[in-house]
């Protein structure tokens, strides 16, 4: 087998164990996902519009785009690259009018393969109108090597219009993947 080839079957094997993990995860959530519903417009990254993640807005769509990172749940992720030229790039979906006093979760898997020179952010910013309020989990970080899983609670107190969910990293140079993003209500 070649090298190309086994990289290919196990990409395969593991998009099937993530397939089934997610069918689980689906069918073990029904009741809760009815009462909380996903926020997002395509959390998981796999509808293309354009050859774009559909519902978000890349900062540079030759350089923001759909991809088959191993290990990504369901076939696709979203990747940001900064190989050929260093710099910033961001990948964002409003969500309007957030409900006020509400209790949020906010779920991400990341990982990457850069220099220790590039950093990630993946933060949910929270406007009125086109005032920025505050930020939650805005601060820069390091990049994992392996997928890492993020849960980040907040309650939104503030006069809130619109929220929005940012991917985004920095550096001098390197790629970044981001799947299985999430944003829900929660109960008290
Ligand atoms: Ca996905």
């Amino acid at each position: 087998m070649t090298l190309k080839n086994r990289a290919h079957d196990i990409l395969i094997r593991r998009s099937g164990c993530a397939a089934v993990v997610a069918l689980l995860w689906a069918t073990g959530l029904v009741a809760q996902a009815a009462d909380q519903p996903e926020l997002l417009v395509n959390p998981g990254f796999e509808e293309i519009a354009s050859g774009q993640p559909a519902g978000w807005e890349a900062s540079d769509p030759k350089r923001v785009a759909p991809d088959e990172h191993a290990g990504a749940g369901g076939s696709l992720c979203v990747k940001l690259d900064t190989r050929d030229e260093e710099g910033s790039l961001h990948v964002a979906q409003n969500i309007l009018e957030p409900k006020q006093g509400q209790k949020f979760v906010f779920r991400y898997r990341v990982c990457g393969d850069v220099g220790e020179g590039t950093k990630y952010q993946a933060y949910v910013g929270i406007w009125k109108g086109t005032e920025w309020l505050s930020g939650v989990a805005t601060e820069m970080k390091p990049v994992p090597s392996s997928w890492e899983e993020n849960t980040i609670e907040f309650k939104l107190t503030q006069d809130a219009s619109r929220l929005m969910v940012v991917f985004a990293i920095k550096g001098d140079g390197g790629a970044v993947w981001f799947d299985d993003a999430s944003l829900r209500p929660v109960d008290e």
